[in-house]
């Protein structure tokens, strides 16, 4: 990924805002049904920008050597390509960046391991949280889940549309929306003031999934904030 702003800018405090593609698909190990090179290949294919590897039970050994071509292949594609909860598999592996969640190392002890270039995201599921990571060199916060999910071991309470809304003034950082988000409901995410939608079941449960992340992109690009909601 190309960043406009350069290590030497951001250690000057000049931030410039990561520009997130309005979808995320995060690839969650525990349901990629074939292989996760062929199905970033064919997501990429289908002009998916941004992906997660997601591998909770995977020895790190393991996932480092996923993460690391999964890496090599989104960067071929100008993609970006972020590793779940581990800063340092995140910096090994190459990877543009790290999402880490309230019980992960925080995101200024994330941003230490990977350095001011590579991108930090953090996972807020209350306004406690949230307003915490707007304080963080975090460069988005996600929150969630918005609606129900079944991907997530033990998911905090679900706090809908409403929690964007509540929440979209605080602060100019991206917010990327996760948990539950299926086709039919992406958009009232984004018109609630979300700049991104993170998928995984709907998205790689899907019986094509190209077909269906080609769906979200087309939904989402349509799909425009609603101005004092
Ligand atoms: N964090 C909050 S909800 C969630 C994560 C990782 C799971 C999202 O998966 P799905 O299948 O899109 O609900
Ligand atoms: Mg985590």
């Amino acid at each position: 990924m190309k960043h406009l702003d350069t290590p030497e800018d951001r250690k000057k405090g000049l931030y410039l805002r990561f520009s997130v593609p309005k979808l995320y698909v995060v690839l969650d190990a525990a349901l990629i049904r074939e292989s996760a090179f062929q199905i970033a290949g064919q997501l990429m294919d289908a002009g998916v920008r941004l992906l997660q590897y997601r591998a909770k039970a995977a020895p790190a050994r393991e996932t480092l050597s996923t993460a690391t071509r999964l890496a090599k292949l989104a960067h071929d594609r100008e993609a970006t390509f972020f590793v779940n909860d581990r800063p340092d598999l995140a910096y090994l592996a190459g990877a543009d960046g790290v999402h880490v969640g309230q019980d992960d190392l925080s995101p200024d002890q994330a941003r230490a391991i990977v350095g001011p270039e590579r991108r930090v995201g953090v996972s807020t599921h209350n306004r406690e949280q949230f307003e915490r990571a707007v304080a963080t060199s975090a460069d988005y916060i996600a929150i969630g889940p918005i609606f129900s999910t079944t991907s997530k071991a033990n998911p905090d309470p679900v706090v809908g549309t409403a929690l964007i809304r509540e929440l979209r003034s605080l602060t100019t950082k991206p917010i990327v929306a996760i948990g539950g988000i299926r086709l039919e409901r992406a958009a009232e995410v984004i018109q609630a003031g979300a700049d991104s939608v993170a998928v995984i079941s709907d998205i790689l449960c899907a019986p094509d999934p190209a077909i269906q992340a080609r769906k979200f992109i087309e939904t989402l690009e349509a799909a425009k904030p609603v101005a004092n909601l």
